[in-house]
């Protein structure tokens, strides 16, 4: 039985490995990552039975990603090997001292996906579902994969977890705002980062932000206010501090290990206040190493942490 299973599209990931741009550099690294991947990477090293799915290509790439996540030990038994569509992949690289994203994705063998994908009973047996806004984007039949897998989860009390992960570079805010607010109706828990809601909700304000995710059925954690995170039920609003990271090296994949954080308190049955922690604690430790799941921590390492925070877990 899976406490967690959550899909999407991961990617090879191609960065130069000297911090050059793709321009001038010889010497690439790669590596593979994919906002829901690293979240269920986030979530087993926590020995939390998570399970990811999605589909890869059948080439070198997309079974090297499989036997890495595998390997991770995230239950990867309803992933799919597509023989006819290749592995997606995306290019970073540091452009006018900005971290640019190039994408070649479009029809991937994960944008192929439809809601005959789905394992009816593999959704059922989880206490949580986690999905991100990526897969509504990649393609018309990947956003109706998330809305079957929705349906699918609420029939069976499965409790949904949504994080917008707005990516401008797959569509356009106008195009993404209402389906990303359905999809924010439909969820239990709904983890925006401050950025998303002012996109989403077109406010710099945060009180409006506030009284806007109030009409929400969630309970909702914003990402990245100043110095805090807030957590969000109806008119309650908690400011929980952040914990702060000693270095930042690479920002990319802190959402993902934020959210690995706050579902790993939701199974360890936390305060929600506790899980903020823990999300923001993750949070501070993946941006300290470079890769989008890399530095995310295994228990022990959690541990030694919130010992060193006089904090305590279980
Ligand atoms: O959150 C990090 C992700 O953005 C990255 O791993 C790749 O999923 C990804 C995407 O679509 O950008």
């Amino acid at each position: 039985k899976l406490d967690v299973v959550t899909f999407g599209e991961s990617m090879g990931l191609i960065t130069p490995d000297d911090g050059r741009s793709l321009e001038t550099t010889q010497r690439l690294t790669r590596g593979f990552g994919g906002a829901e991947s690293n979240t269920a990477i986030g979530l087993a090293r926590l020995g939390i039975q998570v399970g990811w799915f999605g589909h890869l290509g059948d080439d070198s790439l997309g079974r090297s990603i499989l036997k890495q996540i595998r390997g991770e030990g995230v239950d990867t038994s309803r992933v799919r090997l597509n023989e006819y569509a290749s592995t997606g992949l995306m290019l970073r690289e540091v452009l006018d001292d900005r971290l640019a994203v190039h994408y070649y994705r479009s029809g991937s063998a994960a944008s192929r996906m439809t809601p005959n994908s789905l394992d009816e009973a593999y959704i059922a047996q989880a206490g949580f579902l986690h999905l991100t806004g990526i897969t509504a984007a990649i393609s018309a039949s990947a956003r109706a994969t998330v809305h079957e897998a929705i349906r699918m989860a609420k029939k069976h009390g499965v409790k949904v977890i949504f994080d917008p992960n707005i990516r401008l570079k797959l569509w356009s805010i106008e195009e993404a705002r209402p389906i990303l607010l359905e999809l924010a109706k439909e969820a239990d828990y709904f983890l925006p980062g401050l950025d998303e809601l002012k996109l989403l909700y077109e406010t710099d304000e945060l009180p409006d932000m506030l009284n806007r995710i109030a009409e929400l059925n969630a309970i909702s954690v914003i990402k990245g206010g100043d110095n805090c995170s807030y957590l969000v039920e109806k008119n309650n609003v908690t400011a929980v501090p952040f914990v702060r990271a000693s270095r930042v090296v690479d920002t990319v994949g802190a959402g993902d290990a934020f959210c690995a954080g706050f579902i790993t308190g939701l199974v360890w049955r936390k305060p929600l206040e506790e899980c903020v922690k823990l999300a923001s604690l993750l949070g501070s430790l993946i941006v300290q190493v470079n890769g989008d799941w890399e530095g995310l921590p295994s228990r022990r390492t959690l541990q030694a942490k919130l010992d060193g925070n006089a904090n305590h877990i279980e």
